[in-house]
């Protein structure tokens, strides 16, 4: 902007946390958000497409403050990315594209952490797999989701949302493999008998809502974490009290503490390596949703930059 112009007044930047040039260049953050506004194949209430945009438009309001750890997590600096573009030649097609736009994205990213912004859940298989391949199959994934997602096919289709978990599976047993227990999934409350023999037979963690009032879920899921982790957050996780707006929601979820009870201690203990929050299914009047999935990421950013230099 010319400086003629900067004396007057000005709404904040619309990139996540509405940062200023500053704080938000690519050179000087540690941080990269990607909007990836997706939702060719989702069950229900459509709408995911519009997440991003609602988590960036409510991240303008989240404090940078944070009273957990002390500081502003934002003087990592964070570049929010332009939203990807994203094919409508099918779902094949839309995900292979995202997969090749990950490869070029994280090469150019060093160690800068990579959130991606959903959009439906198959576009993590995107991001997943191409940490799979970088680290020949030395890293395990933390599923936060009241869903399995482990169908082999979906409403006709292997890449539909429902089928992600599956299709990451299938691409570790291609090669890579995984490492630890492969996947750590948290919060299922929703899933098929074939979703359970796929559980059973690959020794996926799973730790299901109904046994988060345990002591112990939070050390189950630990354990089965290796030292790289990719972290996935499927919105409804949460109970749908708290978190409605998205697609398909499941009652008696998670809630924000127990999510923070086991966010925290894998990254403190954990390289995350990349993460995503998707399925935000924005609406008028459940501001409260998109709120969460901004603070959520906000969250994660701060853990993350926890014991990093320069922060
Ligand atoms: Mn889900």
């Amino acid at each position: 902007m010319p400086d003629e112009l900067s004396s007057h007044r000005w709404e904040p930047p619309a990139n996540f946390m509405a940062l200023d040039a500053e704080h938000s260049g690519w050179d000087a953050s540690g941080v990269v958000v990607l909007p990836i506004p997706y939702d060719a194949t989702t069950s229900w209430s459509p709408g995911t497409r519009f997440g991003p945009a609602a988590i960036l438009e409510a991240s303008r309001y989240v404090e940078w403050y944070d009273e957990e750890l002390d500081r502003e997590p934002v003087d990592v600096g964070i570049c929010t990315l332009p939203s990807v573009d994203m094919s409508r030649a099918g779902p094949e097609t839309a995900i292979r594209e995202l997969r090749a736009l990950y490869d070029d994205l994280l090469e150019v990213a060093g160690d800068r952490l990579v959130i991606g912004l959903g959009g439906e859940h198959s576009i993590t298989s995107a991001p997943a797999t191409a940490w799979i391949d970088r680290l020949a199959g030395d890293l395990s994934i933390l599923q936060f989701d009241a869903h399995s997602d482990l169908r082999d096919e979906y409403h006709g289709t292997p890449w539909n949302h429902a089928c992600v978990m599956r299709r990451i599976l299938d691409h570790a047993d291609s090669g890579p493999g995984l490492a630890g227990a492969g996947i750590v999934a948290v919060g299922i409350r929703s899933l098929t008998s074939e979703d359970r023999d796929v559980i059973r037979d690959r020794g996926v963690t799973t730790v299901f809502a109904h046994e988060m009032k345990s002591d112990d879920w939070v050390e189950r899921a630990m354990e089965g974490l290796s030292d790289n982790v990719y972290v996935t957050f499927d919105v409804d996780f949460f109970d749908p009290g708290m978190m409605s707006a998205t697609g398909t929601p499941e009652p008696g979820g998670g809630t924000w503490r127990d999510a923070m009870a086991l966010l925290a201690p894998v990254f403190a203990t954990r390289n995350v390596v990349g993460a995503d929050v998707v399925e935000l299914a924005p609406r008028r009047g459940e501001e409260s949703s998109a709120f969460a999935a901004a603070k959520l990421a906000y969250k994660m950013i701060g853990f993350w930059t926890e014991g990093r230099a320069g922060t």
